[in-house]
């Protein structure tokens, strides 16, 4: 975002930033006070929750991640599984 800001889901030893356009989504909503997000990955429907800060598929919520806002500079390991080295 302009300030600096981006989303994030975790990883087995770090956190993943969300693609722009999904990371746009979820900031969107949190701005609006919204309680959570619908995105879509890989054809899945995932609720982004902004109260309990995590993500889960709607039909399989066992697949449940923590997420985070921070700043865009954080280390992480990559973007939407696309590892930087
Ligand atoms: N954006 C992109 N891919 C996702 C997302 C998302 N928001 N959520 C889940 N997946 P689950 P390490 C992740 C992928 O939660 O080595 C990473 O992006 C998820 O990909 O059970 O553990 C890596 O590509 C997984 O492949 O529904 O840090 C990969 O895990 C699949 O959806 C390995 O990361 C099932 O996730």
């Amino acid at each position: 975002t302009e300030d600096g800001y981006q989303w994030f889901y975790e990883g087995r030893n770090g956190w993943w930033q969300y693609d722009d356009r999904t990371s746009q989504d979820i900031e969107e909503a949190f701005k609006k006070g919204e309680k959570s997000c619908i995105i879509l990955v890989a054809g899945y429907v995932y609720v982004v929750d902004l109260e309990t800060m995590v993500q889960q598929r709607q039909n399989e919520p066992s697949r449940c991640r923590r997420v985070k806002r921070d700043l865009a500079t954080i280390p992480k390991k990559g973007v939407a599984g696309l590892r930087i080295e």
